[in-house]
């Protein structure tokens, strides 16, 4: 058996609606039900945005402690990772309204890109600000990666000593305006870490399963979810985020590995209880 991989679930976002999938939670109390059966699945992380009523984007931090306390009190050991990216259009200081008590990973954006047809907004000073904030909360960073260049921001922030280890890198490809979910792609990327250090791969819409059978066999970890990908085959939507895990936690096991549970994960991950 290779090393246990890191299943994470990425398990409503900011910009996916329940028009386009009708399993995708919205209020706090859906939002925990989706990451416990995701957690029950097979998923060791959960990655959390929160919404609000109607659907609309939300970094609101009583809906992220809700979201935690729920998950918490349900008696679920998931390793809980906020994003800080929000929603296309959101200043940084709304971003950062999600690193709420309770929270033990923040994202990290590694730059201002074009996100479908809008600007998402990371420059360097909100980078350093985001870096800065996780490390005084004593959260573990997770270093979204859409882009080859971003590689050597992350290098910059680490020379600069805004990032030290342990943090963890997520490449995310198939946003139209980063790289697209190529084997090539991502080998690419792999090879171009400044560093040794855990990474997993978060391919969108259709890259989504394809690019978690790479990564299983690259010795990297997955991130599969309804924030990512809709459908659970071609033209097939996903009966939900767990459904999604199952699919990650088989090609696990014809790659030869398993899922790791959320303590194994925390121990990758340099997760402190
Ligand atoms: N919603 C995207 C614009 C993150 O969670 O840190 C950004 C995003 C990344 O989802
Ligand atoms: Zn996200």
């Amino acid at each position: 058996m290779g090393e246990p991989v890191i299943i994470a679930a990425a398990v409503v976002g900011a910009e996916v609606r329940r028009e386009q999938n009708p399993a995708v939670p919205y209020t706090p109390a859906e939002i925990a039900a989706a990451a416990l059966s995701a957690g029950e699945a097979g998923a060791a992380v959960v990655h959390l945005h929160a919404r609000w009523p109607d659907g609309r984007a939300s970094q609101e931090a009583a809906h992220f402690a809700e979201i935690v306390q729920r998950i918490r009190a349900a008696g679920s050991q998931l390793v809980l990772q906020c994003s800080t990216g929000g929603a296309v259009g959101m200043g940084i200081e709304e971003r950062l309204g999600s690193l709420v008590p309770g929270a033990e990973m923040g994202t990290l954006n590694m730059g201002t890109m074009n996100f479908g047809d809008e600007v998402f907004v990371n420059s360097r000073p909100d980078l350093v600000k985001v870096a800065t904030r996780l490390r005084q909360r004593g959260l573990v960073p997770e270093c979204e990666v859409y882009d080859a260049g971003m590689l050597d921001t992350l290098a910059w922030l680490l020379k600069e000593g805004h990032l030290a280890q342990p943090y963890h890198v997520q490449f995310v490809l198939g946003v139209p305006g980063g790289m697209t979910g190529s084997e090539r792609n991502l080998r690419f990327l792999v090879e171009g870490l400044p560093e040794a250090v855990h990474w997993s791969v978060a391919g969108i819409g259709r890259f989504e399963l394809p690019l978690a059978e790479v990564a299983l066999r690259l010795g990297g970890h997955v991130r599969v979810g309804l924030e990512d990908n809709l459908f659970i085959s071609k033209g097939v939507l996903a009966t939900g985020n767990d459904q999604l895990v199952r699919a990650a936690v088989a090609l696990a096991g014809k790659a030869g590995r398993r899922p790791a549970t959320p303590a194994e994960a925390r121990g990758m991950l340099g997760i402190k209880l």
